[in-house]
């Protein structure tokens, strides 16, 4: 028998800092305290504006989180407090009691507490220290280590990003961040329950047993009719309950197959432990130096993104508002996320919507960006936060890999860390030794790897291209995105370009005159000199923008352009390369980022073109031929139409080919002179044809294009849940796009980035629920496109 009291109502916020004269504020537990004093109407918003710059006080505060709650003696033999989630150096009082001080937001605590418990009324109280000033006493005990960023967050266990980052604000945050409640229990309760699940069918559950009396208990575990039972006697906490399913139906990953989960139940008297397992083995094939995920003996493509946490207070991340960021994800026909280690072990919410959806998980342990500390407290701390997760996911089927950290090993070797650090620990006990061992005794069913970038040796130079993971960011720091083209990489982890987000997200996150270098638009850059590298990453491709609206649909086009052509590039080389994943899906706030969907939630054109680039089906020219890349499960069989065209669509010289390409895999066919050499490379381009997939490759880059201004005709029909809006190409007209939330800002549309040869038309089917005017929708800044632009 037991009880669970969530302890979520009324709580309040005080700070203890003598200078911050705070008190009594309601607090929302799950929660924090920068959204209580914004419920409370007493700060800014964070995300608007620059009050981010007048913030920076909450996290060098310390502050109490109190409520009471009335308790009545039952007949438990304990009572445990359990807390899921504290943000992060925080003690915990009961009563007036210590109860215990922790410094961990990614573990979760149980304490026993029937004995400070009262009959009636009780105060509990969480205190918690500046995280700020923690860090910075811990880098001064230990010595100094270096980094990406100054902020001393290598010297505190909670989620880097909180401190800043080249896309997120400095929001030191302190809270109770995940449920706490009390939880009454007596005899002997499930502490961990740890499912190792292979593709045979064959399940392990390792049970631990938390004990308040000796009786013997009896520990069950089904799954599909298959039952096991084992009997602890007196004093016995371990068991291993093994399963055997016949011919299971596998769990495979989106674009393979079906994702069939099965329920796995664990019993101990009352108590029970659910899971929706699912039946699939997972490794990494390392042949020649590469690096592929073999899935149930099926080596898969990694169509890829990075994932941020998806808000600096990640209490708000609702199981909805990940479903949606999920949908976004899969609908770019994305296969896998890479949890990236300057953000957070993700909730539970996060991986069954993984499970299932078929999204593929890459977990990175949360370091990243830094030289971490190995002494006391990290040591321990580090180990406790890492078995407890490892256990807590080690039945997900859509986690297929760990990694220990981002971009460490690479700092390590290449940013000149060295000399900084004398002979101070930087981490490499905890990538080379520690996380592997503790995978090894809890986790062995799925691979790991110490670091990303990592070329799969200490000794080899992290991030080799021709070895294991790569992170490519000579294109967005200094070269131009056709440099991709010189890359031929195992797995790219990393590589991106950033754009603004939507001009409705800008519009509400900033006030006043929207100008590319306004101070406040500016503040919603976080990258270095991140404005002047858009502008040199659109000059070789693009017309200069001479106003605020040209800059903003040129600069996302041009993050839409840059991440297409690495992205194409990279899949006509499979599988020698096996992977890209995309810097990075979504954002935590209003940002000009490399994300490609902003912090409102918004689909930049980025997003468009990646659910075009990462089809199963792509055709890409690349170094004089046509890459057809067919990663989907059928053969793509048909005629292979090449025309080279003018620039009015009159057909200049035609070819075909008869094509057949086997299931995931690419075919090249070599381009004959006829198509691939213009007459005049400014006045000509190539049309490249196989079923219903049509590419145009213009044979110069757009500033060298003799473009026709831009004419088309336009028909606007209210339809069912909003409007169609038909273009008719009187000229050519590139890279056609539509921005309706300039109109209505919870409109969206269904595709954009289409280039259209005269005579030709396409429909937009914008959603919205408003009227609106037909004459603005069809035309500047709303409807786009790169010869419309004036020069
Ligand atoms: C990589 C990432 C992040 C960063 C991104 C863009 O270094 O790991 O740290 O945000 O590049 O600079």
């Amino acid at each position: 028998m037991s009880t669970y009291r969530p302890l979520h109502d009324g709580w309040t916020l005080a700070a203890v800092s003598k200078d911050v004269r705070i008190a009594g504020v309601a607090a929302t537990v799950p929660g924090c305290v920068h959204t209580d004093l914004l419920a409370a109407g007493l700060i800014e918003d964070p995300y608007l504006d620059d009050n981010e710059n007048r913030l920076t006080w909450i996290g060098r505060s310390d502050w109490d989180y109190e409520t009471a709650f009335t308790w009545n003696a039952d007949s438990h033999d304990r009572a445990d407090l359990l807390c899921e989630g504290l943000d992060t150096v925080a003690t915990i009082e009961l009563n007036g009691v210590a109860v215990a001080g922790v410094a961990n937001q990614h573990r979760s605590y149980r304490f026993a507490v029937r004995e400070l418990l009262r009959e009636g009324e009780n105060t509990l109280r969480v205190r918690f220290a500046s995280p700020h000033a923690y860090a910075e006493a811990r880098r001064a005990e230990l010595g100094h280590r270096p980094g990406a960023y100054e902020a001393p967050y290598q010297f505190i266990r909670k989620m880097a990003c909180n401190f800043g980052w080249d896309w997120g604000p400095a929001v030191v945050t302190s809270g109770i961040w995940r449920p706490i409640g009390l939880h009454s229990w007596s005899g002997a309760r499930l502490a961990s329950v740890r499912p190792l699940v292979s593709g045979d069918g064959h399940v392990e559950v390792h049970v631990t047993v938390e004990r308040a009396t000796d009786a013997p208990v009896t520990v069950t575990a089904a799954v599909a009719g298959v039952e096991r039972e084992v009997r602890l006697a007196a004093g016995e906490r371990e068991a291993v309950l093994e399963l055997r399913v016949e011919d299971p139906r596998l769990w495979w990953p989106r674009g393979y197959g079906a994702q069939d989960r099965y329920e796995l139940v664990v019993r101990l008297g009352e108590e029970s432990w659910t899971g929706r397992i699912g039946f699939r083995d997972v490794r990494l094939d390392r042949t020649g130096e590469g690096f592929t995920l073999v899935v149930n003996g099926v080596p898969v493509f990694v169509r890829g993104v990075n994932w941020i946490p998806d808000d600096c207070f990640p209490a708000r991340v609702t199981r909805e508002r990940l479903a949606e960021r999920f949908g976004q994800a899969t609908g770019a026909n994305v296969n896998l996320l890479r949890v990236w280690g300057g953000g957070l072990y993700e909730s539970e919410d996060f991986y069954d919507l993984a499970d299932e959806l078929g999204l593929l998980v890459w977990q990175d342990f949360p370091f990243a960006c830094a030289a971490y500390p190995e002494e006391e407290p990290f040591a321990s701390e580090v180990e406790a936060e890492a078995r407890e997760n490892v256990a807590r996911l080690s039945w997900r089927p859509s986690l297929v890999l760990w990694c220990g950290n981002n971009e460490n090993l690479e700092g390590h070797a290449d940013w000149g860390w060295q000399d900084r650090l004398g002979d101070r620990t930087w981490g490499a006990g905890f990538y080379h030794a520690l996380l592997p061992a503790v995978l090894a005794e809890l986790d062995p069913t799925r691979p790991y790897w110490p670091g990303s970038p990592y070329s799969g040796h200490p000794d080899l130079a992290p991030n080799d291209p021709a070895r294991g993971t790569t992170h490519i960011w000579d294109v967005w720091n200094r070269e131009d995105y056709t440099r991709y083209g010189d890359y031929r990489p195992r797995f790219v982890a990393e590589f991106g370009f950033q754009g603004p987000p939507a001009h409705t997200t800008l519009r509400d996150a900033v006030s006043g005159e929207l100008a590319a270098d306004a101070p406040l638009v500016l503040h919603h850059q976080k990258a270095h000199e991140g404005n002047a590298k858009l502008l040199r990453g659109l000059a070789e491709h693009l017309p200069r923008p001479e106003t605020f609206d040209d800059w903003h649909y040129l600069t996302q086009l041009n993050q839409a352009r840059a991440v297409t052509f690495g992205i194409e590039r990279f899949r006509s080389l499979a599988p020698y390369c096996a992977g890209t994943i995309v810097w990075q899906l979504n954002d935590c706030w209003p940002v000009t980022s490399w994300s490609a969907v902003d912090g409102d939630g918004r689909r930049k054109p980025l997003w468009y073109a990646l659910r075009r680039v990462y089809a199963d089906r792509l055709l890409t020219v690349q170094d004089g031929a046509v890459a057809v890349v067919n990663d989907g499960p059928q053969a793509w069989t048909g005629e292979l139409e090449l025309l080279r065209l003018g620039l009015g669509g009159e057909p200049l010289a035609k070819e075909t080919a008869a094509v057949e390409v086997a299931p995931r895999s690419v075919a090249r066919i070599p381009l004959p002179d006829s198509v691939a050499v213009p007459g005049d490379p400014s006045a000509e381009l190539l049309s490249v044809r196989l079923g219903d997939r049509r590419v145009l490759s213009f044979f110069a880059e757009d500033i060298r294009v003799a473009f026709p201004p831009a004419v088309h005709r336009t028909e606007v029909i209210p339809v069912a849940g909003g409007l169609d809006v038909t273009v008719t190409a009187e000229t050519l007209l590139r890279d056609l796009a539509l921005f309706p939330d300039r109109l209505d800002p919870a409109s969206s549309v269904d595709d954009m980035l289409i280039t259209l040869l005269p005579g030709e038309s396409v429909t937009f089917h914008i959603a919205t629920r408003r009227q609106l005017d037909p004459a603005a929708l069809i035309s500047s800044p709303v409807l786009r496109c790169v010869n419309e632009v004036r020069p």
